[in-house]
Order: C-alpha cells, then sequence, then structure tokens
C-alpha cells in the first residue's frame, strides 16, 4: 500500500511539474496552507473593497495566509508591496495590475522567483508578458465586450435621431479603461446617429467623474448620452448633471459598467439605464484555479468570468445582492 501510495504521488509530482515547467511556469505544489500573496491596487470605491473582502473571505476555506497589500493608487508602491511580498517568500501571487506597463516587471520578478502569479480582475500588455509564459493566467471579464454592450443597449434604447456622447474612462493605461474605449466606441460608430464628442479619465472614482463630467458639460452643453467606464463615474455624473438642472433619464441617458448598488438604485429611480455587470467576487475563483494549478492542470490563458446586464426590467430583483 505504501508502495502505491508513493508511486502515485512521485506521478502527480511529475505531472505538476511536467504542465508547469513545459509552459516555463513556477510549480506549485498541493499543501494544506499556502502562503498567499493579494497586492491590491487601491480602495477608492466600492468595487475595489468588495473584491478585497472578497479575497480575505476566501482565505480561510481554501487554506491561504494571507498576505493583502493595498497600494493607494501607486503602480509604483503596488510594484514594491509585490517584491516584499516576493522577499517574504509567497506561494502564490495574486495580483490585479493598476496599469498594463508599469506592473510588468513586478510579474517577471515573480517568476524569477518560482513564484506562480495570475493576473486578476485587469490584465497586462500582451506584447510585454504573456499567459501560459510569464504569469499562469488572467482571471476576469471581457471588457471589450461589456464596452460593446453598453452600446448595443444605447443603439436600441436611444430614441433621438442625434446621439451626442460624452465618455468618462477608467484609469489611464489600465486594460478595463482601454477596452471597455474600444468596445464601445468600434460597436456606436456602426451607427451614424451618434457622436463622442469628448473623452477624459475620471480614474474609476465618484468625485473625479463630477468633476469631469461639470467641465466637459459646459463644453458640451447638448451632451445627451453619458457613457460611464463604471457606475462610480457615472453616479458622479448624475450629480453634475442634477446640479446643472439636467435631468437624467429624461434628457440624458446614462449608460455604465459594473453593477453596484447605487447603479442599480439609480436604474430603478430611473436616472441610469442600463449597467453591464463586471464583479469584483475574484476569492472564490482564484482559489479554486489555484487549486487546479496545484493539482497539475493546464490553465487556461484567460480564466474569464461571464457578465449579466442590469435594466430597468431586472435591478430591483439584484439591488439588495449588490455591493
Ligand atoms: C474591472 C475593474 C474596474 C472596475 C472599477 O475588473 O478593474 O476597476 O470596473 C474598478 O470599478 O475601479
Amino acid at each position: 500500500m505504501k508502495r502505491t501510495l508513493l508511486l502515485a504521488t512521485a506521478i502527480a509530482i511529475g505531472a505538476m511539474a511536467t504542465a508547469a515547467t513545459a509552459a516555463g511556469l513556477p510549480p506549485l505544489e498541493q499543501k494544506d496552507r499556502y502562503k498567499v500573496g493579494f497586492a491590491q491596487m487601491e480602495s477608492n470605491n466600492p468595487w475595489r473593497i468588495a473584491e478585497t473582502k472578497s479575497f480575505h473571505d476566501t482565505a480561510e476555506s481554501c487554506g491561504w495566509d494571507l498576505i493583502a497589500t493595498d497600494a493607494a493608487g501607486s503602480a509604483a508602491k503596488q510594484v514594491a508591496d509585490v517584491d516584499s511580498m516576493i522577499a517574504q517568500g509567497i506561494d502564490v501571487l495574486f495580483l490585479p495590475p493598476r496599469e498594463e506597463k508599469p506592473l510588468i516587471p513586478a510579474v517577471k520578478k515573480a517568476k524569477a522567483a518560482g513564484i506562480p502569479t495570475f493576473l486578476v480582475d485587469r490584465s497586462v500588455d500582451p506584447n510585454a508578458a504573456k499567459a501560459g509564459e510569464d504569469f499562469v493566467a488572467f482571471l476576469g471579464s471581457d471588457f471589450i465586450d461589456q464596452g460593446k454592450r453598453v452600446a448595443e443597449w444605447t443603439i436600441e434604447n436611444f430614441k433621438g435621431d442625434k446621439g451626442v456622447i460624452v465618455q468618462l474612462e477608467g484609469t489611464t493605461g489600465s486594460s478595463p479603461a482601454n477596452d471597455r474605449k474600444k468596445g464601445f466606441d468600434d460597436r456606436i460608430a456602426e451607427d451614424g446617429r451618434f457622436e463622442i464628442v469628448a473623452s477624459q479619465s475620471g480614474d474609476f472614482a465618484r468625485d473625479l467623474g463630477r468633476q469631469v463630467m461639470e467641465t466637459l458639460l459646459q463644453a458640451h452643453p447638448d451632451v445627451n448620452i453619458v457613457y460611464a467606464h463604471n457606475d462610480e463615474m457615472a453616479i458622479g455624473a448624475i450629480q453634475a448633471l442634477e446640479l446643472a438642472g439636467r435631468k437624467p433619464g429624461d434628457d440624458v441617458l446614462v449608460v455604465s459598467i459594473d453593477g453596484t448598488r447605487d447603479a442599480l438604485q439609480a436604474i430603478i429611480d430611473g436616472k441610469m439605464g442600463v449597467t453591464v455587470e463586471s464583479s469584483p467576487f475574484f476569492g472564490p475563483l482564484a482559489c479554486e484555479t489555484m487549486k487546479r494549478y496545484a493539482a497539475g492542470e493546464t490553465i487556461e490563458p484567460w480564466v474569464q468570468v461571464k457578465d449579466r446586464i442590469f435594466t430597468a426590467d431586472n435591478a430591483a430583483a439584484h439591488v439588495d445582492e449588490a455591493y
């Protein structure tokens, strides 16, 4: 019996090593407890806070001794936080890279230190670092599709003959901002009624979104559609519009992404038209994917999260579960 068990263990370790080293990725042995790094970028909105909580809530059930840091909006500090985790000898790294390029060195350092990295919720420049080679996989949504779905809803539901669009972009250089812009811009361009007259970053933050909207409203008083890359900026835009005497939901259509509680309430109140979900609850998926990897499975380069869409038809049914 003992000999059989030893042989089975050797085969499992061999398989694990084969799967990981075949792709040049650091292996991860199966064990009861893991020292896990989660290097959060910031806590500037409910989405970030919900994501961080999801990792903490998963830690015990997944056998994680979790080291969680918060870079307070600084990509440079996020890199430093990863360095510190490497020095502490973590077994595995979960990293939501704030921007696509500055976090490349952190990804490469982790690999060089023999630490498998999973990118969560945002990714890095695919020309500089690749899933399956530099990091194990990207766990997250299809941001291009999110932007496209917002555009499709807008095309279907905007009743006017001329759509004057102001776009509030997410964090400059981040993969969701880049891709939500691409997905929306490419699809909305297919309908000649629409023109994007301004597109500016609100850094995924409510108050900056409000300030940017106030400025853009001065320059474009004829705006009748606001596309925000996340709900926090959309809520800020609604505040700015109402302060200027506009009636969001009546004379201006506000469309967004995430699915926060405040956004679903704004939809219920008739002030927002749609929000495409972008779930922050990555803890359980991170646990499941890490365990698959430790068991020797080859992980698909993109572990894709599927997103629902919230409108007046279903917002009330989901507002209580929202973050
Ligand atoms: C999406 C995530 C984005 C959210 C924002 O995965 O990176 O960052 O849409 C958050 O709310 O700030």
